[in-house]
């Protein structure tokens, strides 16, 4: 069949929109009508040409909530008519990581994901109307196994969880990636405590959701750390007890600042820029001992983090978080629920909506620091 979908040709170039081919599913995968997309900070970092897995021509986004319209052979969790959320990070309760207990990462089909195709190593869209593709190819890549900036795209059956039919496909297309990110650090990673010093560097779409988790789970100082002094006002509003700008302070001040404010380091913090200078910062603001740093933010290819080791001899604690540790298929629709019951709020973050031909305006926002969320709604 045909659809409409935003496609990187190549990196730096702005996405256009294009009539595509998408296959039907084939066994075990489901096909999905996306209704709604966020556009996450990782969407622009493979469009950058920066990510060593980025492949073009290619349909990102990763960020979606829609509705399955066609099941494929020997699919019997799903059925036409159901919501999902698809999963970047799916769960197929079968692999050795699933079954571990120990961690969100499944393995079952990471591989293909990251080379941009299904599991049978085939894709499932095509363009032959524009010729865009540098290659001169008419294939085009899946991105993250989910390539939500497509009206309709095809996934595996075990990466989709089923959510509730009364949830608004334009909200809770951000616990797709960036609410849960967050949401998901704190309590699934870090386990933070009540009464914890928290710091968040990065008060972005990710960080944000670090700030709501932390106060939800009754952290005492909850310390942001950002370079845009406009993000002020949404962080206080979503938990940031203090501000440190590091333009104001002093770069080489900001850790002896955390250290002061939080009587001698920080309890957890978390890394939402992806820059490794920042990473570094975020671990040495960590108390003695015990302090827990988690890094979020994803860095450019060939980057490195670097510490003195007896940073980590004290006992401090680094750590990462991909998908927040969340277990898709069985969180994600429990956070679906949170949001339902106004436990979390997502409608303040999602601070632009746009139709699919105005998604390189979503992108501008982005990285003009204007937005927190866009939205793209089909
Ligand atoms: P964003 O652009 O919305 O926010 C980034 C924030 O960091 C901005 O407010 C920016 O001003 C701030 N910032 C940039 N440089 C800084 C610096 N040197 N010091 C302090 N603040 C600085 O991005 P986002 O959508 O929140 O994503 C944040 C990061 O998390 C990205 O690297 C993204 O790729 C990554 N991410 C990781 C996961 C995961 O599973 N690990 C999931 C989603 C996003
Ligand atoms: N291809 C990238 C990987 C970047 C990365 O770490 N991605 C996160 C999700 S970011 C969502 O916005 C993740 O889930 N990582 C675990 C995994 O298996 O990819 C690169 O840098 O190579
Ligand atoms: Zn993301």
């Amino acid at each position: 069949m045909k659809t409409r979908a935003a496609v990187a040709w190549e990196a730096k170039k702005p996405l256009t929109i294009e009539t595509i081919d998408i296959e039907g599913p084939k066994a075990g995968e489901v096909l999905v009508e996306v209704m709604a997309t966020g556009i996450c900070h990782t969407d622009a970092y493979t469009l950058s040409g920066l990510d060593s897995e980025g492949k073009f021509p290619a349909i990102l986004g990763h960020e979606g909530a829609g509705i399955v319209r066609e099941v494929g052979a020997g699919v019997t969790d799903l059925k036409v008519g159901d919501h999902v959320i698809p999963l970047y990070t799916p769960e197929c309760r079968g692999c050795k990581s699933c079954l571990s207990q120990r961690t969100n990462l499944c393995t079952a089909i990471r591989a293909t994901q990251g080379q941009g195709v299904m599991p049978d190593g085939t894709s499932r869209f095509s363009c032959v109307s524009t010729g865009g593709s540098p290659g001169g190819s008419d294939t085009l890549f899946h991105y993250m196994g989910c390539s939500t900036f497509s009206n309709f795209t095809v996934l595996p059956a075990i990466a989709l969880a089923k959510i509730r039919e009364d949830a608004p496909f334009d909200k809770v297309c951000y616990i797709g990636c960036g609410v849960t990110t967050g949401i998901g650090a704190v309590i699934y990673t870090a386990k933070v405590w009540p009464g914890a010093n928290v710091v968040v560097f990065g008060l972005g779409g990710i960080g944000l959701n670090v700030l709501q988790a932390a106060r939800m789970v009754g952290a005492d100082k909850i310390i942001g750390v950002d370079i845009n002094p406009d993000k002020q006002e949404m962080a206080k509003k979503f938990g940031m007890t203090h501000f440190i700008n590091p333009k104001e302070v002093g770069n080489d001040h900001v850790v002896a600042a955390i250290l002061d404010a939080t009587g001698g380091g920080a309890d957890f913090s978390f890394d939402c820029t992806g820059n490794v200078n920042v990473m570094r910062q975020a671990l040495e603001c960590c108390h003695r001992g015990w302090g827990e740093s988690i890094v979020i933010g994803v860095a450019e290819a060939g980057k490195e983090i670097s510490t003195r080791p007896f940073q980590l001899v004290t006992g401090r604690v680094w750590k990462g978080s991909a998908f927040g540790g969340a277990r898709g298929r069985t969180d994600v629709p429990k956070i679906v629920d949170w949001y339902m019951e106004g436990k979390i709020n997502i409608d303040d973050l999602i601070t632009h909506t746009m139709p699919l031909d105005q998604i390189n305006h979503g992108f501008d926002l982005m990285h003009e620091g204007k937005s927190i969320r866009s939205v793209v709604i089909y």
